[in-house]
């Protein structure tokens, strides 16, 4: 007999294929009544897998007494209320570690786009400019340049290595000196004024708040670029808007925002700035990896046994 499953969110297809093969699936979502859909589900719901960036919290909790386990899709869970979770002996599972290579390798996209002007070369090209104005103007190398990574964890350790191999130094600030060999600083103001460029890969949520301000940029300077491949929570956006378009720091590389998909309009008017849709762990194989994980932490739980990624 099938589990009984709950998914909160439309998501990757391939996932839901497979969700919908291994339980009998109630898709959210899809009920034009979503409080009788919860009450109707409630008496046999114990596991709910979730997906994208909308709050599972409290009251959905609690419309569904039964619930042992909440499956996200992703590694962040900030929208995710952790602490209710904890207090209805609710386990909470994410998708860690089978992303790292590839959100690392969009930071480093970043990094290098940033710095070296890729995407506006491209369209400085294409609206035929190389012809009538000349050569793109020269841009800004990473070799020698110091890599500050605010959130030295899982995926920041591979960001790290990659840009060793761009010839980059790395210092890093977390609330923990970590056993590695990259210089630590203390605060993130004294990581800014070390660092050519700035990489922000810390989770999201309260804690982290905007813990990227105007005092931060001032330290990075008007040569110093900002990359944010983490939650756009954690960067103050109106002040890193001002900051870009007062040329108060050189550039910036973005992958997340404040409030997605909304993306303020007067980022497209700079060229001193990146801009990716949430992509980092978008690949067709990263995507069924952290499916794939999703749905083994499920199954496992739902058999009496220990999940793999159990967010602590
Ligand atoms: P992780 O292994 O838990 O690493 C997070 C790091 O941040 C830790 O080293 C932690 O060290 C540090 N940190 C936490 N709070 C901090 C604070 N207040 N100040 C300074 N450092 C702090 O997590 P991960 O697997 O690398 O993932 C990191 C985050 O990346 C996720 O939570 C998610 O939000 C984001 N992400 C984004 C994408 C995307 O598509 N753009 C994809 C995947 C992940 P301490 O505990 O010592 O402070
Ligand atoms: C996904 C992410 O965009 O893992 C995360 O924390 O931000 C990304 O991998 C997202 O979780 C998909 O819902």
């Amino acid at each position: 007999m099938k589990h009984d499953l709950i998914l909160t969110a439309k998501g990757h297809k391939g996932t839901q294929e497979r969700m919908e093969q291994e339980f009998a699936l109630v898709k959210l979502w899809e009920a034009p009544d979503r409080a009788a859909a919860l009450t109707a589900a409630a008496p046999k719901i114990r596991a709910l897998a979730h997906t994208g960036h909308t709050k599972v919290d409290a009251a959905l909790m609690d419309a569904l007494p039964k619930l042992e386990i909440i499956a996200n899709f992703g590694v962040g869970v900030d929208q995710i209320d952790l602490e209710a979770a904890k207090k209805r002996n609710i386990i909470v599972t994410n998708t860690a570690n089978v992303l790292n290579d590839c959100v690392a390798d969009c930071g480093i996209a970043l990094i290098l786009n940033t710095l070296r002007k890729f995407p506006q070369a491209d369209k400085y090209l294409r609206a035929g400019r190389w012809k009538t104005d000349g050569t793109y103007p020269f841009t800004t190398s990473l070799g020698g340049k110091t890599l500050g990574i605010l959130g030295l964890g899982r995926i920041g350790e591979e960001i790290a290595a990659r840009a060793q191999a761009f010839k980059m130094t790395i210092r890093y600030h977390n609330r923990h000196k970590k056993d590695v060999p990259y210089a630590y600083d203390p605060d993130i103001v004294t990581l800014a004024k070390n660092s050519d460029v700035l990489l922000v890969i810390t989770p999201g949520g309260a804690e982290t708040n905007k813990l990227v301000t105007a005092e931060v940029l001032d330290a990075l300077g008007p040569r110093g670029y900002l990359v944010n491949v983490a939650r756009g929570s954690v960067v103050d956006q109106p002040v890193l808007l001002r900051y870009l378009q007062e040329k108060k720091i050189a550039g910036a590389g973005l992958d997340v925002y404040e409030k997605e998909p909304d993306v303020p309009p007067e980022f497209f008017e700079l060229d001193n700035v990146v801009l990716l849709p949430h992509m980092a762990s978008a690949t067709n194989e990263t995507r069924t990896a952290m499916g794939n994980l999703q749905i083994e932490n499920l199954l496992l739980h739902l058999a009496g046994k220990p999940v793999k990624t159990p967010v602590t």
